[in-house]
């Protein structure tokens, strides 16, 4: 039974292997990932609500149509600025699919999830841009695949929208963790202020609040490509391996990176205690500078996380 589902969650299981996601309805938000073996490589809030009343505090929340508080961005239209930190899409319930096949094999199993903004009176009051949104989240045993298509239907003029896979990484230590990938890139510093670029190729997140939006794509002889990260335990521990590999389509330009620190910590009321140590977030992006879609047509990205033995 790989995919099985309830009111609230849908489960993917590969029996042979032992990997397993889970998926809520309310944000579609991902909230287990286990590769082979059975270990756990998302961090969920102990605390996190998982009934509804609010944005679940961990696992992959999906971010759209703005990031952070609409107020921090100059170039924010009209219409973006009515709207909530992080938008609508991780605080309603999407449905499963029945127009996406799920796909079901030995090593290898998918499902769909869709955010209709018509049948959302709350969202069609602030939000005049008809969406779907569907999200599909792919397991194989060492990898989940998250795919976010934004379908713009009906509405006036172009949309404008940020999106972002919030991914929460549980890590054993995260003053240890580090994301190696990023050097050279011009970066917002949201907690010293300004910009600055990063100058290592192995940044140690340490015990420091970090919040920082690295901003456009990598400049190779091929041409522009995203980034490909990876994030690193660097903690020795039997099973672990040696971190988790980020790659995504072009579309997600930027990589937002954060820990609270546990100063930080004391003011995220769904935030279990500790749990600082507990998470590094990487989340693959386009929040600098508004996307722009033309009416009737869709903007289609993707990450892949990969754990590294
Ligand atoms: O992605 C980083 C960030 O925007 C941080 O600024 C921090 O506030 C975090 O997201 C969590 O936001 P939330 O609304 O989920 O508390």
């Amino acid at each position: 039974m790989p995919v099985t589902h309830n009111s609230k969650t849908i489960k993917l299981e590969l029996p042979k292997s032992g990997a397993s996601t889970e998926i809520y309805l309310f944000g579609a938000t991902v909230t287990s990932w286990r590769t082979a073996g059975g270990k756990e490589r998302l961090f969920l809030s102990s605390k996190a609500a998982l009934d509804g009343s609010a944005a679940i505090r961990g696992g992959i929340p999906i971010v759209f149509p703005v990031f952070g508080p609409p107020s921090q961005h100059a170039d924010a239209p009209e219409v973006v600025k009515a709207l909530d930190k992080h938008g609508f899409a991780r605080i309603h319930d999407w449905s499963v699919s029945s127009n996406a096949p799920t796909v079901d094999e030995e090593d290898k199993v998918s499902v769909t999830l869709e955010l209709r903004t018509a049948d959302k009176p709350d969202i069609a009051a602030v939000w005049p841009y008809e969406t779907v949104l569907q999200y599909t989240v792919t397991l194989s045993p060492q990898e989940l695949k998250n795919e976010l298509r934004v379908n713009y239907v009906e509405g006036q003029g172009e949309m404008p929208f940020h999106a972002l896979l919030h991914t929460y990484f549980l890590v054993p230590d995260s003053t240890k963790a580090s994301v190696q990938g990023l050097k050279g890139m011009q970066y917002i510093d949201k907690v010293k202020g300004g910009e600055a670029q990063l100058d290592t190729d192995n940044f140690v997140f340490d015990a420091q609040s970090i919040d920082r939006v690295h901003m456009g794509k990598h400049s190779t002889s091929a041409g522009e490509t995203p980034r490909d990260v990876k994030m690193l335990y660097n903690v020795e521990e039997q099973g672990l391996g040696k971190g988790i590999e980020v790659t995504r389509s072009k579309e997600l330009k930027d990589t937002v990176v954060w820990n609270c620190a546990e100063e930080g910590n004391k003011s995220i009321g769904d935030l279990e205690e500790g749990g600082w140590k507990r998470y590094v977030c990487v989340e693959p992006g386009s929040v600098h500078g508004f996307e722009t879609l033309p009416k009737g047509s869709k903007w289609v990205a993707e990450q892949t996380l990969r754990a590294l033995l």
